[in-house]
């Protein structure tokens, strides 16, 4: 298995600022050891498989993002340095509290004769929210707690997964993988890729995909086996989802997968280990209060690491 990934890894083309990004993980780590920090590589937001070189067409799995952006906050939290790993244009961290608003409805332009005042500000009613959010970020990114690193495609996602993997590892039991991106199943090898816009005058398209690897193989056994490993399986069928996650275990020896099914997963989920089923529940009346499933999700997790650490 973790030869046919080496073999998908050199087939596949090298992310843009691959050398930057990786010597920005590798320097981000250091720094969380000089300071005795737990780290967790978070990744969020779903893969892009093309369907052409040049990409006119492609598959995207399903995610917006909210589970790794809300659960890197709750990390920060708990005390944990961040390593983002998230498909451009998902939602991030402390940034998303504000995308429900278009951002030039936030802010408003002062008249040019009043002094030592600002020609653009926030409006007060927006104020608030801004503040809070905006100190936390900003304590954040003062005590150097977060890393965002982009990805687009598969291929790229799976480049940049092993090397936050490498450098991970050199936490060693402190670090912990919170593998939350969508990640398709399928792709086209490079050498059978066409390279121009398929024509619709060819008529209706047939496209033929292959298995991508099973990347949690390697990763718990070369990678970063000294590292908490936490998966997730998304599902939309109710009866084959903890038997799947229980098969994901299995297979591949890591330490918790948090199973969900797609329309439910703001609100139940399962942290499923090797000897135990644990149902996490949030209320209609806890999500009109604002309460976040992450945040119980992450205080589970947080136990077991300590469990797992000691
Ligand atoms: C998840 O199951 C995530 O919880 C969601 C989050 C993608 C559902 P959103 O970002 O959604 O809040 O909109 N992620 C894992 C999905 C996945 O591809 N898992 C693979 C599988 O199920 C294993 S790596 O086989």
């Amino acid at each position: 298995m973790a030869s046919e990934f080496k073999h998908f890894l050199r087939q596949s083309s090298i992310p843009d600022k691959f050398d930057e990004k990786t010597t920005e993980v590798r320097g981000f780590i250091q720094s969380q050891i000089q300071n005795n920090r737990r780290v967790v590589v978070v990744t969020s937001g779903g893969t892009k498989v093309p369907l052409e070189s040049k990409t006119v067409r492609y598959l995207d799995n399903f995610s917006v993002g909210s589970r790794g952006s809300t659960s890197t906050e709750y990390f920060h939290k708990e005390g944990y340095a961040v390593i983002f790993l998230h498909r451009k244009g998902s939602l991030r961290p402390y940034q998303r509290h504000l995308t429900h608003q278009n951002f030039l409805d936030i802010l408003q332009v002062n008249p040019e004769t009043t002094p030592n005042i600002p020609r653009v500000s926030v409006k007060p009613q927006y104020e608030n929210d801004i503040i809070k959010t905006l100190s936390i970020y900003k304590s954040i990114r003062e005590q150097n707690m977060l890393c965002e690193i982009e990805f687009q495609t598969l291929s790229e996602y799976l480049q940049l997964l092993h090397i936050c993997s490498l450098a991970l590892e050199e936490v060693g039991n402190k670090g912990l993988m919170y593998l939350a991106a969508a990640v398709s199943d399928f792709y086209i090898p490079k050498e059978e890729m066409p390279q121009h816009k398929i024509q619709s005058s060819s008529g209706p398209l047939q496209i033929s995909l292959q298995l991508v690897p099973k990347m949690l193989s390697p990763l718990v056994k070369e990678w970063a086996p000294s590292v908490f490993v936490v998966s997730f399986k998304l599902e939309t069928d109710k009866s084959i989802l903890v038997s799947k996650a229980k098969s994901a275990l299995n297979n591949y020896k890591h330490q918790v997968v948090v199973a969900n099914l797609l329309e439910t997963r703001k609100k139940e989920v399962i942290l499923v280990t090797k000897d135990s089923e644990e149902v996490i529940q949030l209320t209609d009346t806890d999500i009109n209060n604002g309460k976040e499933i992450e945040e119980i999700i992450v205080q589970q997790l947080k136990t077991k690491h300590n469990q797992f650490c000691s």
